[in-house]
């Protein structure tokens, strides 16, 4: 008799897809919504792929209720989007502005109308620009109650309909590109005031989790983290070790932080030698204990592949490649730690990101066997120049291909005994880029514009639509 086949992945499994406020919403300055620092950012000649912003995006602000449907459409289970804090409280601190608020609660409202799970983010990036004005930002710890006030905010407004919620989007990218390769706002290069940020942020994450379970609210909670797990270049013990302090510097350091509430020893030691160590004060070590998540969000994108880097050698002042021309960026690292190399057994994209699909496998083996914890996979997919045909269609075979490989490890994951709890790819729609204008596509959904003009921001959905919608009909078994 043919065995029964069954699906590895649970039938409650959230197949979702994602987006984050600044890079879809456009409606900048709409509605009482004041500036954020990336509002303030693109101005700045240069700072951008062409100059590009996210002034109209891809214009989902008037267009929610369209994207909306296309998402029913597909059968999405789930749908991640970020809210931005100065739509809500346009200066950061102090007054609500209840036009803000009533955008995303119609858009949760035309989520739940349709039985799509939303899963918010708090914060993706956009600060207030005000706050950046009046006190640096993350550098003060004022921030802390700031962004708990308008956490509690969303928490009350939102939490008798909303079940999932992300903290901080990606703090090891914002925070590194933030103050160390100076590529996002405010565009310092300073490794002290990195990790004086970088705490304050942690100290912040927690303060939101922490309110969050102070206010009995129903419902999980936890960061999105950018894991790029590590590999040696090859079985020399220096370039093992070079992969270990990569690891240790690059993910643990963040990871450890918001499971355990302690900095990784060997990383910590690593800069306390430098004198890079961030300042802790009395209660700091009790808040990061209380505000253990209810589980990694895990935005995988790629691996990384180490060699042994001299004292004297390279750092992270290195090109990216913003262009999509393959083969533009160079090697990275830390002297006398570690430095990234070409890793001889992976295809990468365009913009030179490794394709790994096993190193997903990977990263959900490695968090849950180091903290124990459910995942739920906020951010997975592919970049690439997407054509829209003359026909009017788009034949993204790469991006199913890409997509169908991850799912596939993710199953496998699922029985190695990990516990993934959803899956959202990056991205429903295609959106903006932050570095690398609109040319750099994500989405199940085309939308034609480009660098030069919105054109009519139409929606053309893609042939990876269509393959996402098998698999979330069959619960993964048309894999
Ligand atoms: C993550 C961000 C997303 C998104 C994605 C793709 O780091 O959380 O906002 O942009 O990466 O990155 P990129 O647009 O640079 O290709």
């Amino acid at each position: 008799m043919a065995k029964e086949e069954r699906s590895l992945f649970s039938s409650d499994f959230l197949w979702g897809s994602a987006s984050a406020a600044y890079q879809i919403e456009g409606a900048w300055n709409e509605d009482g919504k004041a500036a954020s620092i990336w509002d303030e950012f693109v101005k700045q000649p240069g700072a951008t792929y062409k100059g590009t912003t996210g002034n109209i995006a891809v214009d989902h602000y008037h267009r929610y209720k369209e994207d909306v449907k296309l998402m029913a459409e597909q059968g999405l289970k789930a749908y991640r989007f970020s809210i931005s804090w100065s739509r809500i409280i346009p200066n950061g601190k102090g007054e609500i502005n209840l036009e803000g608020l009533k955008f995303y609660s119609d858009l949760i409202d035309e989520l739940l109308k349709y039985g799509i799970e939303p899963i918010v983010t708090l914060y993706h990036w956009d600060l207030p620009y005000a706050l950046q004005a009046s006190y640096g930002g993350w550098e003060s710890r004022e921030i802390i109650q700031d962004f708990t006030e308008y956490a509690k905010v969303l928490f009350e407004m939102f939490s008798d309909r909303v079940n999932y919620w992300v903290s901080l989007n990606e703090q090891n990218i914002f925070i590194m590109h933030g103050y160390l390769f100076a590529t996002h706002p405010p565009a310092v290069k300073d490794p002290k005031r990195m990790y004086e940020a970088n705490h304050i942020a942690n100290l912040a994450n927690a303060s939101v989790i922490k309110a969050f379970r102070e206010g009995g609210y129903k419902g999980k909670i936890g960061p999105s983290f950018a894991y790029t797990p590590s590999y040696a270049l090859d079985c020399q013990p220096e370039n093992c070790l070079a992969a270990e302090q990569h690891q240790e510097l690059l993910s643990y350091f963040w990871m450890d932080c918001y499971v355990r509430g302690t900095y990784p020893r060997l990383a910590m030691k690593v800069l306390e030698d430098k004198g890079l160590a961030p300042t802790q004060l009395p209660g700091d070590s009790e808040l990061l204990k209380a505000g253990r998540p209810d589980f990694m969000g895990l935005n995988y994108y790629q691996t990384a592949t180490l060699e042994a880097n001299p004292s004297d050698g390279i750092g992270f002042d290195s090109k990216m490649n913003t262009t999509g021309e393959k083969g533009k960026s160079e090697s990275k690292g830390l002297p006398g730690l570690f430095k990234t190399a070409v890793n001889p057994t992976l295809e990468t994209t365009n913009w030179d990101w490794t394709i790994d699909p096993v190193g997903l496998r990977l990263a959900l083996r490695r968090i849950a066997s180091r903290y124990d914890i459910p995942i739920l996979i906020t951010e997975n997919g592919l970049g690439d120049f997407d054509k829209l045909e003359e026909d009017g269609t788009v034949n993204d075979a790469n991006r199913i291909d890409f997509l169908e490989k991850h799912v596939s490890e993710i199953g496998k994951a699922i029985e190695d005994g990990v516990d993934v709890l959803g899956y959202c790819t990056w991205s429903f729609t295609d959106l903006l880029s932050w570095l690398n204008g609109y040319q750099k596509r994500y989405g199940f959904v085309y939308v034609d514009r480009d660098e030069e003009s919105e054109k009519e921001l139409t929606r053309i959905k893609k042939e990876s639509f269509y393959w996402y919608k098998d698999i979330i009909k069959s619960n993964g078994l048309s894999l």
